[in-house]
Protein backbone atom coordinates (compact mmCIF):
# COMPACT_ATOMS: atom_id res chain seq x y z
CA UNK A 1 0.00 0.00 0.00
CA UNK A 2 0.93 3.76 -0.93
CA UNK A 3 1.56 5.79 2.46
CA UNK A 4 -1.64 7.77 3.52
CA UNK A 5 -0.21 11.46 2.99
CA UNK A 6 -1.34 13.48 6.08
CA UNK A 7 -3.12 16.55 4.82
CA UNK A 8 -2.30 19.92 4.82
CA UNK A 9 -5.56 20.10 7.45
CA UNK A 10 -3.86 17.79 9.42
CA UNK A 11 -0.79 18.29 9.61
CA UNK A 12 -1.24 22.08 10.30
CA UNK A 13 -3.40 21.59 13.11
CA UNK A 14 -0.70 19.01 15.10
CA UNK A 15 2.04 21.74 14.78
CA UNK A 16 -0.39 24.27 15.61
CA UNK A 17 -1.36 22.28 18.76
CA UNK A 18 2.56 21.61 19.46
CA UNK A 19 2.99 25.29 19.10
CA UNK A 20 0.62 26.06 22.10
CA UNK A 21 2.22 23.38 24.22
CA UNK A 22 6.01 24.94 23.82
CA UNK A 23 4.97 28.52 23.86
CA UNK A 24 2.03 28.71 25.81
CA UNK A 25 0.06 30.81 23.27
CA UNK A 26 -1.74 30.49 20.05
CA UNK A 27 0.18 30.81 16.65
CA UNK A 28 -1.10 33.32 14.77
CA UNK A 29 1.27 33.11 11.60
CA UNK A 30 1.70 29.60 9.32
CA UNK A 31 2.48 28.92 6.12
CA UNK A 32 3.54 25.55 3.95
CA UNK A 33 6.14 24.96 1.56
CA UNK A 34 6.28 21.62 -0.68
CA UNK A 35 8.96 18.93 -1.17
CA UNK A 36 9.27 18.16 -5.22
CA UNK A 37 9.75 14.99 -7.27
CA UNK A 38 11.81 16.10 -10.38
CA UNK A 39 10.31 13.81 -13.48
CA UNK A 40 13.67 14.62 -15.71
CA UNK A 41 16.18 17.05 -16.14
CA UNK A 42 18.85 15.58 -13.26
CA UNK A 43 22.12 17.30 -12.75
CA UNK A 44 20.82 20.15 -15.66
CA UNK A 45 19.74 22.95 -13.70
CA UNK A 46 23.94 24.16 -12.39
CA UNK A 47 24.21 23.43 -15.98
CA UNK A 48 21.92 26.38 -17.53
CA UNK A 49 20.10 23.66 -19.00
CA UNK A 50 16.28 22.58 -18.35
CA UNK A 51 14.59 20.92 -15.38
CA UNK A 52 10.97 19.53 -14.97
CA UNK A 53 9.57 18.61 -11.54
CA UNK A 54 6.53 19.03 -9.70
CA UNK A 55 5.67 19.99 -6.50
CA UNK A 56 4.25 17.17 -3.83
CA UNK A 57 1.58 17.41 -1.80
CA UNK A 58 4.51 16.28 0.97
CA UNK A 59 4.89 19.83 2.91
CA UNK A 60 6.96 21.58 5.44
CA UNK A 61 4.74 23.91 7.32
CA UNK A 62 5.56 26.63 10.02
CA UNK A 63 3.34 28.07 12.75
CA UNK A 64 4.25 30.80 14.96
CA UNK A 65 4.09 34.79 16.23
CA UNK A 66 5.95 37.83 16.69
CA UNK A 67 7.34 38.83 19.94
CA UNK A 68 8.83 41.79 20.99
CA UNK A 69 12.61 41.91 20.92
CA UNK A 70 15.47 40.72 18.70
CA UNK A 71 15.42 37.18 19.31
CA UNK A 72 13.88 33.94 17.38
CA UNK A 73 12.91 30.83 19.33
CA UNK A 74 12.74 28.09 16.47
CA UNK A 75 11.65 24.32 17.33
CA UNK A 76 11.69 21.74 14.90
CA UNK A 77 9.41 18.75 15.46
CA UNK A 78 11.69 16.63 13.27
CA UNK A 79 13.05 13.29 15.11
CA UNK A 80 15.63 12.73 12.44
CA UNK A 81 17.46 15.72 12.62
CA UNK A 82 20.48 16.41 15.13
CA UNK A 83 19.93 18.01 18.36
CA UNK A 84 19.06 20.12 19.72
CA UNK A 85 15.80 20.96 17.97
CA UNK A 86 15.36 23.82 19.81
CA UNK A 87 17.74 27.20 19.17
CA UNK A 88 17.88 31.07 19.60
CA UNK A 89 18.96 33.05 17.02
CA UNK A 90 20.01 36.82 17.61
CA UNK A 91 18.17 38.67 14.97
CA UNK A 92 20.56 40.43 12.77
CA UNK A 93 20.56 44.28 12.57
CA UNK A 94 18.38 45.02 10.25
CA UNK A 95 19.92 48.10 9.55
CA UNK A 96 23.50 46.14 8.96
CA UNK A 97 24.59 45.59 5.41
CA UNK A 98 25.58 42.07 5.92
CA UNK A 99 23.16 40.34 8.14
CA UNK A 100 25.70 37.11 8.57
CA UNK A 101 24.69 34.85 11.30
CA UNK A 102 27.02 32.21 13.52
CA UNK A 103 27.38 29.32 11.68
CA UNK A 104 27.17 26.91 15.21
CA UNK A 105 24.21 24.49 15.86
CA UNK A 106 22.28 21.50 14.54
CA UNK A 107 22.36 21.39 10.43
CA UNK A 108 18.45 22.43 10.27
CA UNK A 109 19.14 25.06 12.21
CA UNK A 110 21.88 26.16 9.81
CA UNK A 111 19.33 26.48 6.83
CA UNK A 112 17.17 28.94 9.43
CA UNK A 113 19.69 30.96 9.94
CA UNK A 114 20.96 30.96 6.21
CA UNK A 115 17.32 32.21 5.18
CA UNK A 116 16.85 34.50 7.72
CA UNK A 117 20.60 36.11 6.95
CA UNK A 118 20.06 35.90 2.75
CA UNK A 119 15.58 37.25 3.50
CA UNK A 120 15.32 40.17 1.17
CA UNK A 121 12.20 41.58 2.35
CA UNK A 122 11.36 43.58 5.05
CA UNK A 123 12.59 43.47 8.54
CA UNK A 124 12.02 40.67 10.69
CA UNK A 125 11.66 40.98 14.43
CA UNK A 126 11.97 38.19 16.96
CA UNK A 127 9.82 35.61 16.72
CA UNK A 128 8.81 32.03 17.79
CA UNK A 129 8.00 29.11 15.57
CA UNK A 130 7.64 25.57 15.14
CA UNK A 131 8.82 23.22 12.03
CA UNK A 132 6.44 20.46 11.21
CA UNK A 133 6.91 18.03 8.27
CA UNK A 134 6.00 15.14 6.05
CA UNK A 135 8.90 15.18 3.64
CA UNK A 136 10.86 12.79 4.64
CA UNK A 137 14.59 13.87 5.43
CA UNK A 138 17.34 13.13 2.91
CA UNK A 139 15.32 11.10 0.93
CA UNK A 140 15.82 13.07 -2.71
CA UNK A 141 12.87 14.79 -2.34
CA UNK A 142 14.13 18.68 -1.52
CA UNK A 143 13.16 18.33 2.27
CA UNK A 144 16.18 20.90 2.61
CA UNK A 145 14.67 23.48 -0.45
CA UNK A 146 11.17 22.50 1.50
CA UNK A 147 12.30 23.99 4.98
CA UNK A 148 14.27 27.30 3.40
CA UNK A 149 11.14 28.03 1.54
CA UNK A 150 9.12 27.72 4.45
CA UNK A 151 10.84 29.96 6.84
CA UNK A 152 11.52 32.89 4.36
CA UNK A 153 7.44 32.21 3.42
CA UNK A 154 7.27 32.02 7.21
CA UNK A 155 9.34 35.97 6.94
CA UNK A 156 7.17 37.32 4.31
CA UNK A 157 3.80 36.58 6.66
CA UNK A 158 5.67 37.67 9.77
CA UNK A 159 6.57 41.25 8.01
CA UNK A 160 3.91 41.48 5.47
CA UNK A 161 6.38 41.71 2.77
CA UNK A 162 5.33 41.43 -1.08
CA UNK A 163 8.27 43.68 -2.37
CA UNK A 164 10.06 40.26 -3.90
CA UNK A 165 9.85 38.81 -6.82
CA UNK A 166 9.35 34.24 -7.09
CA UNK A 167 12.46 34.25 -8.60
CA UNK A 168 14.79 36.60 -6.42
CA UNK A 169 13.38 34.71 -3.09
CA UNK A 170 14.02 31.17 -4.80
CA UNK A 171 17.39 32.91 -5.06
CA UNK A 172 17.80 33.79 -1.66
CA UNK A 173 17.28 30.24 -0.71
CA UNK A 174 19.37 28.82 -2.99
CA UNK A 175 22.04 31.27 -1.52
CA UNK A 176 20.79 30.40 2.53
CA UNK A 177 22.30 26.80 1.41
CA UNK A 178 25.02 27.58 -0.77
CA UNK A 179 26.57 29.67 2.52
CA UNK A 180 25.31 28.19 5.29
CA UNK A 181 24.68 24.33 4.16
CA UNK A 182 27.56 24.28 2.28
CA UNK A 183 25.83 22.57 -0.60
CA UNK A 184 26.73 23.87 -4.40
CA UNK A 185 22.99 23.14 -5.58
CA UNK A 186 21.32 24.20 -8.25
CA UNK A 187 18.30 26.25 -8.23
CA UNK A 188 15.54 23.37 -9.08
CA UNK A 189 14.33 22.43 -5.74
CA UNK A 190 13.74 26.03 -4.32
CA UNK A 191 11.94 26.83 -7.75
CA UNK A 192 9.83 24.34 -7.81
CA UNK A 193 8.65 25.11 -3.88
CA UNK A 194 8.44 28.67 -4.39
CA UNK A 195 6.55 28.12 -8.21
CA UNK A 196 4.67 24.62 -7.63
CA UNK A 197 1.49 24.90 -9.26
CA UNK A 198 -1.67 22.05 -8.79
CA UNK A 199 -2.28 19.70 -11.69
CA UNK A 200 0.98 20.58 -13.38
CA UNK A 201 4.91 20.15 -13.64
CA UNK A 202 7.25 23.32 -14.04
CA UNK A 203 9.37 23.17 -17.22
CA UNK A 204 12.17 25.64 -15.46
CA UNK A 205 15.01 27.25 -18.13
CA UNK A 206 17.47 27.27 -15.22
CA UNK A 207 19.28 29.62 -17.44
CA UNK A 208 16.22 32.52 -17.87
CA UNK A 209 14.73 31.23 -14.90
CA UNK A 210 11.82 31.72 -16.95
CA UNK A 211 8.88 29.00 -16.78
CA UNK A 212 6.26 26.77 -18.26
CA UNK A 213 3.40 25.37 -17.13
CA UNK A 214 2.96 21.36 -18.35
CA UNK A 215 -0.30 19.63 -17.89
CA UNK A 216 -0.06 16.57 -15.82
CA UNK A 217 -3.89 16.03 -14.29
CA UNK A 218 -4.68 12.37 -16.69
CA UNK A 219 -6.56 10.71 -13.84
CA UNK A 220 -5.44 7.51 -16.11
CA UNK A 221 -2.05 8.17 -14.95
CA UNK A 222 -0.19 7.85 -11.98
CA UNK A 223 3.15 9.72 -10.80
CA UNK A 224 4.27 6.81 -8.46
CA UNK A 225 7.62 8.02 -5.64
CA UNK A 226 9.50 5.16 -4.10
CA UNK A 227 11.74 6.06 -1.45
CA UNK A 228 14.34 3.29 -1.56
CA UNK A 229 15.06 4.23 2.26
CA UNK A 230 18.54 4.12 2.12
CA UNK A 231 21.02 7.31 1.80
CA UNK A 232 24.65 6.36 1.00
CA UNK A 233 26.99 9.47 2.99
CA UNK A 234 28.37 10.40 -0.76
CA UNK A 235 25.98 13.28 -1.45
CA UNK A 236 27.93 15.80 0.38
CA UNK A 237 31.55 15.43 -1.48
CA UNK A 238 30.16 13.68 -5.14
CA UNK A 239 27.83 16.56 -5.87
CA UNK A 240 30.59 19.48 -5.82
CA UNK A 241 32.61 17.00 -7.62
CA UNK A 242 29.97 16.24 -10.62
CA UNK A 243 29.51 20.05 -10.51
CA UNK A 244 32.84 20.91 -11.08
CA UNK A 245 33.95 17.83 -13.65
CA UNK A 246 31.35 20.21 -15.72
CA UNK A 247 32.78 23.14 -15.22
CA UNK A 248 35.79 21.35 -16.68
CA UNK A 249 34.44 20.13 -19.67
CA UNK A 250 32.45 23.74 -20.28
CA UNK A 251 36.21 25.32 -20.19
CA UNK A 252 37.50 22.47 -22.43
CA UNK A 253 34.51 23.55 -24.99
CA UNK A 254 35.14 27.11 -24.10
CA UNK A 255 31.37 27.34 -23.74
CA UNK A 256 29.66 29.39 -20.89
CA UNK A 257 28.15 26.25 -19.64
CA UNK A 258 27.18 22.34 -20.65
CA UNK A 259 23.87 23.96 -21.97
CA UNK A 260 25.71 25.25 -25.01
CA UNK A 261 27.02 22.06 -25.84
CA UNK A 262 25.89 19.30 -28.36
CA UNK A 263 26.70 16.24 -29.87
CA UNK A 264 29.54 17.34 -31.70
CA UNK A 265 31.09 18.80 -29.24
CA UNK A 266 31.15 15.05 -27.37
CA UNK A 267 32.82 13.98 -30.54
CA UNK A 268 35.45 16.99 -29.84
CA UNK A 269 35.88 16.24 -26.22
CA UNK A 270 36.78 12.28 -27.94
CA UNK A 271 39.02 13.66 -30.31
CA UNK A 272 41.10 15.64 -27.77
CA UNK A 273 41.48 12.25 -25.96
CA UNK A 274 39.54 14.67 -23.05
CA UNK A 275 39.54 12.62 -19.68
CA UNK A 276 36.91 9.74 -20.21
CA UNK A 277 34.73 11.47 -16.71
CA UNK A 278 34.46 14.44 -18.64
CA UNK A 279 33.39 13.01 -21.50
CA UNK A 280 30.63 10.69 -19.88
CA UNK A 281 29.61 13.73 -17.42
CA UNK A 282 29.10 16.34 -20.91
CA UNK A 283 27.36 13.19 -22.30
CA UNK A 284 24.44 13.10 -19.53
CA UNK A 285 23.88 16.67 -19.40
CA UNK A 286 23.79 17.41 -23.34
CA UNK A 287 21.63 14.24 -23.39
CA UNK A 288 19.30 14.54 -20.43
CA UNK A 289 18.78 18.77 -21.68
CA UNK A 290 17.40 17.42 -24.95
CA UNK A 291 15.17 14.59 -23.05
CA UNK A 292 13.81 17.22 -21.12
CA UNK A 293 13.07 19.66 -23.92
CA UNK A 294 11.45 16.23 -25.60
CA UNK A 295 9.72 15.39 -22.57
CA UNK A 296 7.68 18.47 -22.17
CA UNK A 297 6.15 17.99 -25.19
CA UNK A 298 5.49 14.50 -24.79
CA UNK A 299 3.65 15.48 -21.80
CA UNK A 300 1.76 18.33 -23.43
CA UNK A 301 0.72 15.84 -26.59
CA UNK A 302 -0.02 13.38 -23.59
CA UNK A 303 2.61 11.17 -25.30
CA UNK A 304 3.03 9.00 -22.14
CA UNK A 305 4.46 6.29 -23.71
CA UNK A 306 7.32 8.59 -25.62
CA UNK A 307 7.78 10.27 -21.74
CA UNK A 308 7.93 7.07 -20.17
CA UNK A 309 10.90 6.07 -22.62
CA UNK A 310 12.55 9.24 -21.69
CA UNK A 311 12.29 8.79 -18.16
CA UNK A 312 14.28 5.49 -19.06
CA UNK A 313 16.87 6.40 -20.90
CA UNK A 314 17.59 9.49 -18.15
CA UNK A 315 17.75 7.00 -15.35
CA UNK A 316 20.61 4.87 -17.64
CA UNK A 317 22.52 8.15 -18.32
CA UNK A 318 22.59 8.80 -14.50
CA UNK A 319 23.37 5.12 -13.85
CA UNK A 320 26.34 4.79 -16.56
CA UNK A 321 27.62 8.29 -17.51
CA UNK A 322 26.85 10.58 -14.40
CA UNK A 323 27.23 7.69 -12.11
CA UNK A 324 24.88 8.65 -9.52
CA UNK A 325 22.61 6.15 -9.00
CA UNK A 326 23.57 2.52 -6.63
CA UNK A 327 22.69 -0.89 -6.63
CA UNK A 328 19.36 -0.05 -4.54
CA UNK A 329 17.87 2.56 -6.63
CA UNK A 330 18.74 -0.04 -9.75
CA UNK A 331 17.15 -2.71 -8.31
CA UNK A 332 13.37 -0.35 -7.77
CA UNK A 333 13.87 0.89 -11.60
CA UNK A 334 14.01 -2.37 -12.56
CA UNK A 335 11.67 -4.24 -10.37
CA UNK A 336 9.06 -1.40 -11.30
CA UNK A 337 9.75 -1.77 -14.67
CA UNK A 338 9.16 -5.46 -14.98
CA UNK A 339 5.25 -4.60 -14.70
CA UNK A 340 2.90 -4.27 -17.08
CA UNK A 341 1.76 -0.96 -17.33
CA UNK A 342 4.63 0.75 -16.38
CA UNK A 343 5.62 3.63 -18.69
CA UNK A 344 8.93 4.79 -17.07
CA UNK A 345 10.95 5.18 -13.78
CA UNK A 346 13.71 6.34 -12.88
CA UNK A 347 16.15 7.87 -9.89
CA UNK A 348 15.12 11.28 -8.87
CA UNK A 349 17.26 14.56 -7.11
CA UNK A 350 21.10 14.05 -6.42
CA UNK A 351 20.89 10.62 -6.50
CA UNK A 352 23.37 8.19 -4.21
CA UNK A 353 19.89 7.06 -2.72
CA UNK A 354 17.01 8.62 -2.06
CA UNK A 355 13.93 7.78 -4.51
CA UNK A 356 12.75 6.82 -7.61
CA UNK A 357 9.67 8.15 -10.04
CA UNK A 358 7.65 6.07 -11.75
CA UNK A 359 4.81 6.87 -14.30
CA UNK A 360 2.51 4.42 -14.34
CA UNK A 361 -1.18 3.58 -15.97
CA UNK A 362 -3.29 4.13 -12.68
CA UNK A 363 -4.70 0.58 -12.63
CA UNK A 364 -1.21 -0.87 -12.57
CA UNK A 365 0.00 0.81 -9.19
CA UNK A 366 -0.78 -1.74 -6.70
CA UNK A 367 1.29 -4.26 -9.24
CA UNK A 368 4.49 -2.40 -8.69
CA UNK A 369 3.80 -1.84 -5.32
CA UNK A 370 3.32 -5.36 -4.77
CA UNK A 371 6.27 -6.41 -7.15
CA UNK A 372 8.43 -4.33 -5.47
CA UNK A 373 7.48 -5.28 -1.99
CA UNK A 374 8.47 -9.29 -2.49
CA UNK A 375 11.07 -8.50 -4.23
CA UNK A 376 13.50 -5.42 -3.33
CA UNK A 377 15.91 -6.37 -0.60
CA UNK A 378 15.07 -3.87 1.74
CA UNK A 379 11.88 -1.69 2.69
CA UNK A 380 10.81 0.47 0.26
CA UNK A 381 7.96 3.32 1.14
CA UNK A 382 5.42 4.53 -1.66
CA UNK A 383 3.93 8.10 -2.08
CA UNK A 384 1.23 8.28 -4.90
CA UNK A 385 1.48 11.91 -5.88
CA UNK A 386 -0.33 14.82 -7.33
CA UNK A 387 1.33 17.96 -8.82
CA UNK A 388 0.61 20.20 -6.24
CA UNK A 389 0.94 24.14 -5.19
CA UNK A 390 3.96 25.77 -4.08
CA UNK A 391 4.64 27.51 -1.01
CA UNK A 392 1.46 29.73 1.04
CA UNK A 393 0.47 31.79 3.42
CA UNK A 394 -1.95 29.90 5.45
CA UNK A 395 -2.36 32.36 8.34
CA UNK A 396 -1.27 36.32 8.57
CA UNK A 397 -1.56 39.17 10.11
CA UNK A 398 -3.29 41.88 8.78
CA UNK A 399 -1.12 44.60 7.68
CA UNK A 400 -2.51 47.82 6.70
CA UNK A 401 -2.31 48.18 3.10
C1 LIG B 1 19.84 18.28 -5.82
C2 LIG B 1 20.14 19.76 -6.03
F1 LIG B 1 19.78 20.48 -4.92
C3 LIG B 1 19.42 20.31 -7.25
O1 LIG B 1 19.79 21.64 -7.49
C4 LIG B 1 19.71 19.45 -8.49
O2 LIG B 1 21.00 19.69 -8.98
C5 LIG B 1 19.49 17.97 -8.17
O3 LIG B 1 20.19 17.56 -7.00
C6 LIG B 1 19.94 17.08 -9.30
O4 LIG B 1 19.16 17.30 -10.43
O5 LIG B 1 18.48 18.10 -5.51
Amino acid sequence: MAEKVQSLESLLKSAEDIFKQEFGAPADIAVSAPGRVNLIGEHTDYNDGFVMPMALPLVTVVVGRRICGEIATVVTTNKEVDEPRKITIDMPNPNALVKTLEHTGPKWGLYVKGVISNYVGGCPAGFQAVIHTNVPTGGGLSSSASLEVGIYTFLDALTGSTSVSSNDKALACQRAEHQYAGMPCGIMDQFISVMGKEGNALLIDCRSMNSELIPLDDPKIVVLVTNSNVKHELTGSEYPTRRKHCEEAALLLKKVSLRDANESDIQYLKSIEADEVLIKRARHVVSEIQRTVQGATALKERNYNKFGQLMIESHNSLRDDYEVSCPEIDSLVELALKVDGVLGSRITGGGFGGCTVTLVNADAVDKVIENINKNYKGKATFYVCKPSAGARILKAYKFPE
